[in-house]
């Protein structure tokens, strides 16, 4: 039964009830029978009313979609779409046959009708077709039949609606189901008018948004494809789906889409995780914003000044979920959950009787002088808001670990500074310590978790709070080399670290291969208003190369004495291939980065006697410049990380730069990224000064 006040009561666009609930509709292992029964158990109780069974790796869904169900997999599907009727959920079935349909072929259409009749006879009364993911271009059969892909799919749906009497819900999910995917745009897509024009106005249609994974869904973008579909949508909401990395995992609450929204739409149903217990946050708070009240309602008074939406407060939304999700946790009714009691729970008096084992046998109970049985600390609400920070959505980072990040870049950025001005160290060596108090407490969390009773909850986590936790430790274990602690060697910067030291595997490599690591973190620096652009240096641009070095040089007045690096800039040695780079702006050439991989010959050449052992561990030099105008530290930064990877490929174990003592700006620059430290380097001219970095 639903509350007053749950969406079902709410105005919203067209006839029938407003659509709330859960789209299994994820890439990977489908979720149990027993975690689907769950499901239905908890959106009863939190006013939601819909289950979408289609997750895409399950054979007779997608794949094997014409195979008919055997007896035992009938067995199932009715049990299961008997619960969903127990528990007052909607049991949709859908199928996706887009992956090799022939849609004008007549036995096709009656494989598909087969199919959803067999379902029919498990109980089932609501059924979808789903055509997203597919190829969009018509086989020949198909092309001569149908003017468009749109046509086919239309026709193939309106019949098979038909065939099954109109059902009171059935479902379309469109090729393009996100406006990034229409072309050229929603009001122009021919696809989209197509399919708003002649699919049958019983039929509801899904749509992601903006985009797969929508940031935002505004009220203009659904009034804008409503118009086009001519009906409001069904939201398909990836904004908690996981199954595209397999390091993500989202704990944060259902936000940025605001509860103006609900009376223009037909429904929502949230896609989430891959992992069903740790989707609790996502069903809990797309519920209550599901139960918000819309125009006329009370209002929210307490809002913080970030919140936008008078009727829906994400931050409180969240707290709600946590507290109850705090509770499951502290279940033992869990497979796999038979812990120990006395390590689960709080030690409440020593004096208590012997617990008795199934073998009738008295516990274990240490005598004096033994060691104490384990206690573990009952998990807090704090550590479930701190994991959800930490694992929040997909285009933001929780407090806290914004927090991390912002200090671990003002740490990292302040250390040489830290060193020689003494007013600034005790500034950071108080940061440095907040920061590892932070770090301390994912490591107190993590423990605290992987002590609770609920074992299920824990094994789908466990992966994503190991990797956090590791990532904590490099990270802490950096700051403490940055402020002169620590063994750096046992810890980050070792030659020859352990498989954890570093993020592992081939996906991680290629990403790393590619320029600017082809990333797009979540923690970005403020935007820059001049667009610059990182290119491979060619012989041509030698002469702009050598303007700007002489530029550079004027204006620090410093020809003295000769470095590799100048004879580099001056065109006098070429770089090493693919280890050179050129910065440009919207006026031209405006900075530029080159290497040598084996820099040793050169410097014999230039200065004569050179350090055999520096060269060893040193080999590679780098020589960078940017003229005045380019204030921006972050377009250079991104050349020399392109730099050094080229040069890693290259073999090279190290880099060093060369600077003239008086160039105060160039060690700024060299001190910033954090890697580079000054090196003795024996027999060398005394103002230059050599900073270098392992790779
Ligand atoms: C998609 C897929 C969905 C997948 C999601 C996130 C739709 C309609 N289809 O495009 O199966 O889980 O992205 O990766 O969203």
């Amino acid at each position: 039964m639903l509350k007053p006040g749950s969406a079902e009561g709410q105005p919203h666009a067209g006839t029938g009830r407003f659509i709330s609930g859960v789209v299994e509709g994820f890439y990977g292992r489908p979720w149990t029978m027993e975690q689907r029964t769950e499901l239905f158990e908890r959106e009863q109780k939190w006013g939601l009313n819909t289950y979408l069974y289609a997750p895409k790796d399950d054979y007779k869904h997608r794949m094997y979609w014409r195979e008919l169900y055997s007896a035992e997999e009938a067995d199932q599907l009715i049990a299961l779409i008997s619960a969903a009727k127990q528990h007052d959920v909607e049991f949709i079935y859908a199928v996706s046959p887009g992956l090799d349909i022939t849609f004008s072929n007549p036995k096709e259409v009656a494989a598909l009708k087969r199919k959803l009749d067999q379902v029919k006879e498990f109980g089932c009364r609501s059924f979808s077709l789903l055509f997203d993911d597919i190829e969009t271009e018509m086989c020949p059969a198909d092309k001569q039949t149908f003017s468009s892909f749109a046509h086919a799919q239309v026709a193939i749906t309106n019949e098979v609606y038909q065939h099954l009497k109109e059902p009171e819900t059935f479902l379309f999910c469109p090729t393009d189901y996100c406006a990034s995917f229409c072309t050229p745009n929603v009001s122009q897509s021919s696809y989209l008018h197509t399919v708003g024009e002649k699919l049958l106005p019983g039929i509801d249609i899904l749509w992601t948004g903006p985009k797969v994974v929508s940031h935002k869904i505004s009220v203009e973008s659904i009034e804008e494809v409503s118009s086009v579909l001519k009906r409001a949508p069904v939201i398909w909401d990836n904004i908690h789906a996981n199954d595209y990395d397999p390091q993500r995992l989202f704990l944060g609450p259902y936000k940025d889409r605001p509860t103006e929204l609900i009376p223009k739409l037909k429904g929502v149903l949230t896609n989430p995780n891959c992992e069903f217990y740790p989707n609790y946050v996502a069903i809990h708070t797309l519920a209550t914003w599901c139960r918000s009240p819309v125009d006329g309602g009370p209002r929210d008074v307490e809002m913080g000044e970030e919140e936008q939406d008078p009727y829906y407060s994400p931050q409180k939304a969240l707290t709600l979920a946590l507290t109850d999700w705090l509770q499951e946790f502290m279940s033992k009714e869990q497979p796999g959950g038979t812990c120990r009691p006395t390590a689960c729970l709080k030690k409440e008096s020593s004096d208590e009787e012997p617990m008795q084992t199934d073998m009738g046998e008295a516990a274990y109970v240490p005598g004096p002088g033994e060691n104490p049985l384990y206690t573990a600390e009952p998990l807090t609400l704090d550590d479930l808001k701190l994991l959800s920070d930490l694992f929040y959505l997909p285009y933001e980072h929780g407090t806290t670990a914004r927090t991390m990040l912002q200090e671990l870049d003002w740490l990292k950025n302040n250390s040489q500074a830290a060193a020689v001005e003494t007013d600034k160290t005790a500034e950071w060596c108080a940061r440095a310590q907040q920061f590892d108090d932070l770090c301390d407490g994912v490591v107190q969390m993590f423990n605290r978790l992987s002590n609770a009773p609920n074992r299920s909850i824990l094994y789908d986590l466990y992966n994503y709070i190991c990797d956090i936790k590791s990532g904590v430790g490099l990270a802490r274990a950096y700051v403490k080399t940055l402020g002169g602690q620590g063994r750096p060697s046992a810890h980050v910067m070792n030659s020859d670290p352990e498989p954890w030291g570093f993020r592992g595997g081939l996906s991680g490599e290629f990403q790393r291969m590619l320029p600017g690591h082809g990333n797009r973190d979540l923690f970005r620096h403020p935007p820059m208003t001049v667009v610059y652009s990182i290119r491979p240096y060619c012989p041509e641009d030698k002469m702009e190369v050598q303007r700007i070095f002489r530029e550079m040089q004027r204006a620090a007045e410093m020809a003295q004495p000769p470095l590799v690096s100048d004879s580099l800039s001056e065109g006098e040695i070429s770089p090493s291939p693919q280890c050179a780079l050129v910065l440009e702006d919207e006026i031209g050439v405006c900075g530029y980065a080159l290497a040598l991989v084996d820099a040793k010959p050169a410097a014999v050449k230039i200065q004569g006697a050179v350090s055999e052992k520096a060269f060893e561990e040193f080999p590679s030099l780098v020589a960078i410049q940017a003229l005045p105008r380019v204030t921006d530290p972050s377009p250079a930064k991104r050349m020399i990380g392109q730099l050094l990877s080229s040069i890693k490929s290259s073999g090279s174990r190290g880099v060093f730069c060369e600077l003239r003592q008086s160039d105060r700006r160039m060690f700024d620059f060299y001190s910033k990224l954090g890697s580079f430290k000054p090196i003795q380097v024996d027999g060398l001219p005394q103002n230059v000064l050599i900073m270098a970095t392992s790779l």
